[in-house]
């Protein structure tokens, strides 16, 4: 029987992680995962060259990287994925709502400082081994965050393409940590209990999924985030005006999860009032998503997103 977790520095680092507000994390070996992330870089490959990434031409800039991790970070040993948890209650009402992830501070800037802050607290105890190296990775370099923590034992990919842990559902942000240690573990692949559950794919209104594949330029998230200026049909977008959660409402896995967790309220730039939306001038769209993960849309665009909740798209 293979012996997982050999080293014990992983003790300290789960601790430490945890301590830090990623109550889930893992770590693999980079040689030992190669193999499988090969598959999903090619997939990759392969999803660009459908031109299903649409206007990101920053993951096509991307995909030498994403096809070799030492690009990344020349030293890689092992990488650690963490998950951290995000409100699971809608936001807003089905005429207008935003995508929940955004109900927070921006998880770029909040999952990197809490990352750091766990290395700096287990250097300081003094369990960072001598010339311990690392990248943390939240969404801000070319990696492929989800093979990863797939390749860590977090959770498995969905059909909806996200992934999803069993306990935790696929509410999670993900975050790697490449390093120059070496952890010893191999790839820990949990069963996918996607099973013949396909209400993911039905729950889209524009039909943007197919099992374990989405074609962005049909996905209400791109565009109503990445989409700029006007869109080329009309969108049923189901009311979201930024990001898209029915592919995760629609899963099993994030019902109880939903049930289990208090909710905790919404965040004041997350504005619902239709009215005052409509009237709100680029100075006060500015000031009230300064430092948000809602920078990503540009006013134009976030009026674009307002005018397209059409009667006809509402539920
Ligand atoms: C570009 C991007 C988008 C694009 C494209 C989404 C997509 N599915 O690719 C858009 C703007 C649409 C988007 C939307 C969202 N995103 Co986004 N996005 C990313 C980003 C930056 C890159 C994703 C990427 O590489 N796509 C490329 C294609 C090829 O990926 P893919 O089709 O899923 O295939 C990959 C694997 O799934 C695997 N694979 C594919 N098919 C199969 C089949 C089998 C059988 C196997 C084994 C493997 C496998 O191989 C591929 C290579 O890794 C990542 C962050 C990162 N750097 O990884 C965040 C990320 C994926 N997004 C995230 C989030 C939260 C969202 C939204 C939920 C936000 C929202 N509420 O609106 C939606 C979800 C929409 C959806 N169903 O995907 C989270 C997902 C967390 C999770 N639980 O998985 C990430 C990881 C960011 C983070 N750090 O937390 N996103």
């Amino acid at each position: 029987m293979e012996v997982l977790r050999t080293d014990p520095i992983w003790n300290d680092f789960s601790i430490a992680l945890s301590d830090s507000g990623f109550p889930v994390s893992g770590v693999v070996d980079f040689s030992r995962a190669k193999d499988i992330y090969s598959t999903h870089a090619e997939r990759y490959r392969e999803w660009i060259s459908r031109g299903l990434h649409g206007d990101m031409h920053y993951l096509d800039r991307g995909l030498a990287r994403r096809l070799d991790p030492t690009l990344v970070f020349p030293e890689l040993k092992s990488v650690i994925a963490v998950l951290k948890p995000y409100p699971p209650h809608p936001v807003g009402t089905e005429e207008l709502r935003y995508a929940r992830y955004l109900n927070g501070p921006d998880y770029h800037d909040t999952l990197k400082d809490s990352l750091e802050a766990a290395f700096q607290s287990l250097r300081k105890q003094g369990h960072l081994p001598e010339g311990f190296r690392y990248k943390i990775c939240v969404d801000t370099s070319a990696v492929l965050e989800r093979t990863w923590a797939m390749l860590c034992g977090l959770g498995w990919i969905g059909k909806n393409t996200l992934l999803i842990h069993p306990a935790l559902g696929s509410y999670v942000f993900i975050g790697v940590v490449f390093t120059n240690q070496e952890f010893g573990e191999s790839p820990k692949i949990l069963k996918d209990y996607c099973g013949n559950c396909s209400r993911c794919l039905s729950a889209c209104p524009t039909g943007a999924l197919q099992s374990h594949e989405l074609d962005s330029k049909k996905c209400i998230s791109y565009l109503t985030l990445e989409k700029r200026g006007e869109w080329s049909e009309q969108i049923p977008t189901a009311g979201f005006v930024a990001g898209c959660d029915l592919c995760q409402e629609a899963c099993p896995y994030n019902l109880k999860i939903v049930k289990n967790t208090p909710d905790s309220g919404v965040a004041g730039y997350l504005v619902t009032d239709e009215a005052a939306l409509l009237q709100e001038t680029e100075s006060e769209y500015s000031a009230r998503i300064l430092g948000t993960a809602l920078e990503r849309i540009r006013y134009p665009d976030f009026k674009r997103n307002l005018r397209a909740r059409l009667p006809g798209s509402r539920k």
